[in-house]
């Protein structure tokens, strides 16, 4: 019996849960690999569980895989077959359940289960991946011991690895060999995982805190090995940081970083065996760029942390995702602020914030004001895999922070350690972990308002905070009225006020910080308000001043859309003199977004003295950071632009953009220059976050510097594409050649081909660069398509179908966007083709016309028109068809 390749689209509904009726205590899988029929064998110890009917079924899910056998205490038993699942009736209460089945890992295209990459077997199981191997109850509520005996080649395979600890290696006849492993730790199936092929590995064995001994492996394909020691050293930081700051340690003797090629998303935190997409853990400075280090040192962070966060306490149901995903993306966010700080002081504390904050207000807000806009403990899915959001992700680490904002650094430290002793080993809630928090901390804001807090998991959209404030000078105070709205979304209407943090400080006239008095209380001179109702005031006493300027939502305090009418002076106030970094560059933001926005509508674009007089003053500051300069002197992308928009074209808000740099490359010219000299770098490579910030900084005066145009710097860009020391520069460079589409951009993009060839992480870079460069001739879908018929490309690689589809159509709105709908049609025409092969990755790229009920009207009928195409193709996976359907709502 072969189960089919995927379900007909079924709602799956949180308020439906019901706990397992069984529990599967321990089980021993065998598995005899082999590309084209691998034999999965696995005989687990069943109970019932107290609670269950005597009657109840046993429910097995079962997807693309064929079943040999299936016996219950050593005999053949009678089954039923419903759609995917197995269900067997009449069991006893405990007994020994023995199935096999027959994988063909060669055929696996989805990259979900047991597949090849690179002529190695792979497997990834989060979420529904287990029932692609064998029959399970697949869902993260149950949890058992994992006994594990791999056989295959031993020429062609000659490492095996599972999880936990290595019991035996033993030759077999025939070539073959086997290796057994055990871990210790029950966990649910969505974390098993195996890997089979022929790898070299960096190890080093570190001793932790706690005194004990433990082995680090990094493994990766022969030729790679020098590309492996930042993720190492990242994964030696994230063991001493997660010790030091939350008190957890290593529970494992022996941890294991793999890394593949062919790979759905960024890394899986598969118990003591992690499976990485090899874009985050090879780099070295000829290949990999200071974002790729930072992007591998987040990475390792964020999966290590998940061996406490998701591994030892786990998800009770899929709905509960961001349980595990936002507490871990905020803890890898802490991580490396705490190492950026380290190395660079507060102020890089700051700069990691911004980069956070950009992430979520381009992908999450777009999200949530979108037809995908869910909360972050959703409530209804067709496939899990379509959840793993920047909603359940980002919003889910901020909804993290804000408790920790609420409750301290120390007290939220003890709400962890409150956690890990109420449900070590357990699979749970959201619900869980906030009451937690609160029961940890009884007298904090948290506690007091536990209730409305937690609407942050259920209800979704970006709330709008209104903030107003009145000086009253007679009576020396300051008023400042904080209103609260959420608006609708596809399925929820009529919210209710949730708690919102609002770091404050308040500046007078000269720039100085006002100390702070509310209800006779001394606040320093910033101060946590707490909105929970829909509309509050706050009364700031005994202020003498003349003017106010409130620097409201210091470091983002809460991830809402600040509605304050700031005036172009105010913002040049706090432009020059807030105490708030992340509020300097807020600041700035606001002021140039202000003029693009302008221009968008039509208006020439002026840039005014004063505004660019303040660019300048922090160009020259020599107390700033350069990474600092870097990000407020590049403007809001254009996504973001777009947000700001009842009414979207996309070309117009590039070209919007496009001259803003122009103009700033102009009348900027002279401190581009200066940076240029003066940023030389000091010595070799290292991609500390000084050095990188220098080049960041460099590389922007650079690419402005080529705007210009001049024929003497397009010459000396394209001698770096030649001759830098690293692949930061030398990436830059051809960059901002690619950017302006000077005629040294083809001898460039050829010559870094011809020399990286090989490299298949930095050829991913080059076809990603070409495919979201500016339509300058209307000549760049054309050109899309060319690099699809490049021989290096391959649509089954999702790195590689990354670099172009998604560059092009969801990184190029530019181009993407033509009143004659031909990037549209490509589109479709790519989702349905990726669908037949991986629908995880389809369904990504099905989400690029996510808001197309916004753009104008020239677009949005041939926007609509190519999703009713995708939306009528006959075969269509169950998450293309979710995204689809959900567009057209
Ligand atoms: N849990 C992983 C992300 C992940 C999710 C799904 C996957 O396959 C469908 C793979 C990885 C993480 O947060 O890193
Ligand atoms: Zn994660």
């Amino acid at each position: 019996m072969t189960a089919k390749p995927d379900t007909p689209a079924r709602i799956i509904r949180l308020a439906e849960y019901t706990p397992p009726s069984y529990a599967i205590d321990s089980v021993h899988l065998r598995f005899d690999l082999d590309p084209a029929k691998t034999r999965v064998h696995s005989r687990m110890a069943v109970r019932r569980l107290e609670g269950a009917a005597e009657s109840a079924p046993l429910v097995l899910d079962g997807e693309d895989i064929t079943l040999l056998t299936l016996k219950v205490n050593g005999e053949f038993v009678a089954f039923r077959q419903d759609g995917n699942t197995l269900v067997l009736d009449k069991l006893p209460e405990t007994f020994t359940l023995e199935i096999e089945t027959l994988n063909v890992p060669q055929a696996n295209t989805q990259l979900a289960g047991l597949y090849m990459s690179g002529g190695a077997f792979f497997t990834q199981c989060e979420a529904e991946g287990f029932r692609r191997i064998t029959y399970w109850p697949d869902r993260p509520d149950v949890m058992s011991r994992f006994h594990v005996t791999l056989r295959a080649d031993k020429a062609q395979y000659p490492v095996l690895l599972s999880n936990g600890n290595l019991v035996s290696q033993t030759d077999l006849d025939g070539g073959r060999h086997e290796a057994v492993w055990d871990d210790p730790f029950p966990k649910p199936c969505y974390l098993f995982a195996l890997v089979g092929g022929n790898l070299v590995c960096r190890e080093q064995t570190v001793r932790a805190a706690s005194g004990k001994t433990h082995l680090l492996q990094v493994y990766v394909r022969a030729g790679d090995l020098d590309k492996t020691e930042h993720a190492m050293e990242s994964l030696i930081k994230a063991i001493a940081w997660d010790e030091q700051r939350f008190g957890l340690s290593l529970d494992l003797d022996r941890f294991m970083i793999v890394a593949v090629s062919d790979f759905n998303m960024g890394a899986m935190e598969n118990k003591g065996l992690n499976i990485f997409n090899t874009k985050y853990v090879l780099a070295n400075p000829a290949t990999a760029t200071d974002a790729d280090y930072d992007g591998i040192e987040s990475v390792v962070g964020h999966e290590y942390f998940h061996n406490w966060t998701g591994d030892r306490i786990t998800c009770r149901d899929w709905f509960q995702l961001s349980l595990k995903e936002g507490l871990t993306v905020f803890r890898d966010q802490e991580f490396s602020q705490d190492l950026a700080a380290a190395s660079g002081g507060e102020s890089a504390r700051a700069v990691k914030r911004i980069e956070d904050v950009r992430v979520l207000r381009t992908a999450q807000f777009s999200e949530d004001a979108g037809p995908m806009a869910h909360p972050v403990r959703p409530e209804q899915y067709q496939a899990i895999d379509n959840f793993y959001t920047a909603t359940v992700y980002e919003k889910g680490a901020e909804v993290v922070r804000m408790m920790q904002t609420l409750v301290g650094r120390a007290g939220f430290r003890k709400g962890m350690d409150l956690y890990f002793q109420r449900f070590d080993g357990q699979a749970v809630t959201c619900d869980d972990f906030a009451q937690s928090m609160a029961d940890a901390n009884p007298d904090s804001a948290l506690a007091q308002h536990l209730a409305a807090f937690k609407r942050w998991y259920s209800q979704a959209g970006t709330p709008r905070l209104h903030a107003s404030g009145a000086l009253d000078t007679a009576a020396r105070t300051y008023t400042l009225t904080l209103r609260q709205t959420l608006p609708d979304t596809p399925v929820q209407t009529g919210k209710q006020p949730q708690v919102i943090p609002v770091a404050t400080g308040l500046l007078d006239a000269r720039g100085n910080a006002l100390p702070l008095w509310l209800q006779g209380q001394d606040k320093g001179t910033s101060t946590v308000l707490v909105l929970t109702e829909d509309q509050q005031t706050f009364v700031f006493e005994q202020i003498d001043a003349h003017a106010v300027t409130p620097s409201l939502l210091r470091g983002f305090s809460a991830p809402v859309i600040l509605d304050y009418a700031y005036t172009d002076a105010e913002l040049l106030h706090l432009l020059a003199h807030d105490a708030d970094p992340f509020n300097r560059w807020e600041a700035a933001q606001r002021l140039t977004l202000s003029r693009l926005l302008a221009a968008v509508r039509g208006e020439a674009l002026n840039l005014d003295a004063p505004y660019l007089d303040a660019l300048r003053a922090v160009l020259r500051d020599p107390k700033l950071d350069p990474a600092f300069k870097e990000l407020l002197l590049t403007p809001p992308g254009e996504a973001y632009i777009a947000e700001q928009l009842e009414e979207v074209d996309p070309p117009r808000i590039h070209r919007a953009r496009q001259a803003l740099r122009t103009v700033l490359a102009r009348e900027l010219a002279q401190d581009w220059q200066t940076l240029w000299d003066t940023l030389t770098p000091e010595g070799g490579y290292s991609p500390d976050f000084a050095s990188a910030g220098r080049r960041a900084l460099r590389n922007l005066a650079q690419a402005h510097l080529c705007e210009l145009g001049q024929a003497t710097w397009l010459g000396r860009v394209y001698q770096r594409v030649k001759d830098a020391d690293n692949m930061t520069d030398r990436f830059a460079a051809l960059a901002a050649l690619v950017h302006v589409g000077a005629d040294l951009t083809k001898p460039a993009l050829e010559r870094f081909a011809a020399q990286f060839a090989g490299e298949a992480l930095v050829m991913d870079k080059w076809f990603a660069l070409q495919a979201s460069a500016p339509d300058h001739d209307g000549q760049q879908l054309d050109r899309v398509r060319a690099l699809m018929r490049h021989p290096a490309f391959s649509i089954h690689s999702p790195n590689r179908a990354r670099s172009v589809l998604f560059a092009y159509c969801q990184a190029n709105p530019g181009a993407f966007h033509r009143a004659d709908g031909a990037g549209y049609a490509f589109w479709a025409e790519q989702v349905q083709a990726l669908d037949a092969i991986n629908p995880q990755v389809a369904a990504r790229l099905a989400r690029a016309l996510d808001r197309w009920r916004k753009l104008a009207p020239a677009y949005r009928e041939a926007a609509q028109q190519a999703l009713r195409t995708v939306a009528e193709s006959a075969t269509l996976s169950s998450d293309t068809r979710e995204i689809i359907e959900r567009a057209l709502a």
